[in-house]
């Protein structure tokens, strides 16, 4: 049967079980767009295309399941740079498709033509760097290999994102709908079978520590790994820390948690790491700039190293390790849970001793990140923790707050920020994810974050996707702002601006709207309904409120 290109994309994302497309239509692209017409797959109509690619990565991270979006040529298409950039950073699934001129027209001035011909911009060189595929689609008789090459990315251990641009004429030309058959579909294992002398030699290493430290990184929770190393760290008495974005690969408020580690935290888990620790298993963890406190030299000093990732990327990329595993975090963890059952336990280690006395130290020393400026902060996180004992899902561009203040739990799904750290991406990711997931959802940003993505409210609000916008109102860049004071004599330049009225802006919206100035009005908090309304939490805050921590520039 001969169907149109346009259609079999459509159904080709059918297959890969795209549920949900974002995007803008144009006209280069309306014949993808007429197609979906007929298709179960719900097409959003966002504000901006940046924010559909930040809602496809939203809708991948929370879901497990390919983020979409659609697109025209041109304007369509750069739009879309940041959100795909950060899919990149983050090893997020999402398939974008974009419209593009016909053919016929390369080279000529098409309205909107960025083929690269004729001096028009370059689709292809823009997203050369920002993608794991990208193809401009200039004929058919390659189709099945290329839709194969997409998908075989898409579904692979190691995601990213995958853009196919369509020239108008190729959108409408007929194929043969068998294409559809010559492509799998089944997503790649990456399974692999781990030698058993790396386990033995992990065993060999944990049996001789006297204080052995997991610091548990995204690898876990990508691989799922967190029950085994639940089982490991109880089983062993050893403690977890683990980098910010694997916040909650055990359970937060677990007795051996630590916390997580980085030059944003309360310091609790360096402190344990330097002074304790004489064997760190780094499981699936990178050791970014700021989990590794700008790759200090001292942090893994004189102690034994065990290093599992399965990039090897990532293998001894900062630190030497005494044993490297290339492996799944799955894989390895489960063989390493069967091989500790009879090895004997560390003696018990009282975390929460550790880190109140350590709480106390760096109070007495004035290094605490947060005075008490941030009370009603701090009272707000573990109201949450309180108010959602059966967990929810935060989306967090602020980041420190919920490192500080909130102890993620095994039911919680929390993502921070951490492809490229744009601002802009914690509503419209949200909203993604909100398009699938039914616990309580959250959207943790600051004022000029949320002044980047604003109107995506109204996206929510359009498709009846229950919201809850966590806004800290310092009216400043506060960020840049605390740099211009400790690092350039308060010469502060661009970080200060006024706000809209933010009760009336909800207003307008159709959303509701609730401030919180101190800890008492927390409990006006009660009033919103954080399940099925769309809601803005207006946290204010001093303008020179400073987290006490230095990124050094
Ligand atoms: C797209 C983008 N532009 C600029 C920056 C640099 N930047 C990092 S934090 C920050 C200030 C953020 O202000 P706000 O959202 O109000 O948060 P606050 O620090 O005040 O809590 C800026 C401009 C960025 N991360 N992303
Ligand atoms: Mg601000």
């Amino acid at each position: 049967m001969q169907i149109a290109v346009s259609e079999l994309i459509v159904k080709y994302m059918e297959r890969l079980g795209v549920e949900t497309l974002f995007g803008i239509p144009g006209s280069h692209i309306l014949p993808v767009y007429d197609s979906l017409y007929d298709s179960k797959i719900q097409s959003i109509l966002v504000k901006h295309e940046q924010g559909a690619a930040f809602m496809a990565g939203g809708y991948a991270r929370a879901s497990g399941r390919i983020g979409a979006c659609i697109t025209t040529a041109g304007p369509g298409a750069t739009n879309l740079v940041t959100g795909i950039a950060n899919a990149y950073a983050d090893k997020q699934p999402i398939l974008v498709i974009t419209g593009e001129t016909s053919t016929h027209i390369f080279g000529k001035g098409g309205l909107q033509e960025s083929s690269g011909e004729g001096g028009s911009i370059d689709q292809v060189t823009l997203f050369a760097g920002i993608t794991r595929y990208h193809k401009l689609i200039e004929r058919t008789d390659y189709l099945p290999t290329v839709l194969n090459r997409a998908a075989k990315h898409l579904l692979s251990k190691t995601p990213g994102p995958v853009v196919l641009s369509i020239p108008y004429n190729v959108q409408k030309e007929m194929v043969d709908a068998s294409i559809l058959d010559q492509i799998s579909y089944t997503r790649t294992s990456g399974e692999c079978v781990l030698a058993e002398q790396y386990i033995d030699r992990s065993v060999a290493l944990i049996r001789a520590a006297k204080r052995p430290l997991i610091i548990a990184g995204y690898g876990c929770i990508r691989a799922g790994a967190q029950e085994p190393l639940r089982r490991i760290s109880e089983r062993l008495n050893i403690p977890v820390a683990s980098s910010l974005k694997a916040k909650g690969a055990i359970d937060e408020r677990a007795a051996l948690s630590l916390g997580s580690l980085g030059v944003t935290s309360g310091g609790y888990a360096r402190r344990y790491l330097e002074q304790e620790a004489d064997l760190v298993l780094v499981l699936g963890a990178g050791f970014n700039e700021r989990t590794s406190y700008v790759w200090d030299k001292n942090l893994l000093a004189g102690k034994k190293l065990i290093q599992v990732d399965n990039s090897a990327q990532q293998l001894e990329k900062v630190f030497r390790a005494d044993l490297v595993v290339h492996a799944d975090l799955g894989v390895y963890l489960q063989a390493l849970d069967t091989a500790i059952q009879t090895l004997a336990a560390k003696p018990p280690v009282d975390i929460a001793a550790f880190i109140a006395a350590a709480h106390a130290q760096l109070d007495a020393a004035g290094e605490t990140i947060f005075n008490r400026q941030f009370d009603h902060v701090r009272a707000f996180y573990r109201w949450l923790e309180q108010r959602f004992p059966d967990g929810l899902v935060m989306f967090d561009d602020n980041i420190v707050f919920a490192q500080n203040f909130y102890r993620v739990s095994a039911k919680d799904r929390f993502y921070p920020n951490t492809g490229i750290s744009s601002l802009g991406h914690a509503i419209p990711a949200a909203i993604g994810a909100g398009c699938k997931v039914d616990q309580p959802l959250f959207a943790m940003l600051g004022d000029g974050g949320f002044q980047m993505c604003a109107m995506e409210i109204m996206t929510a609000v359009n498709y009846h996707i229950p919201l809850n916008i966590v806004l800290f109102n310092n009216s400043t860049m506060g960020l840049i702002r605390k740099n211009q004071h400790h690092l350039y004599q308060d010469r502060f330049i661009d970080c200060g601006f006024t706000n809209p009225d933010y009760a009336l802006l909800a207003q307008s919206f159709g959303i509701k709207h609730c401030q919180v100035e101190n800890t008492q009005d927390l409990a006006k908090l009660e009033a919103l309904d954080f399940r099925h309304g769309i809601n803005l939490i207006e946290i204010m805050l001093d303008q020179d409120a400073y987290p006490n921590y230095s990124s050094r520039r």
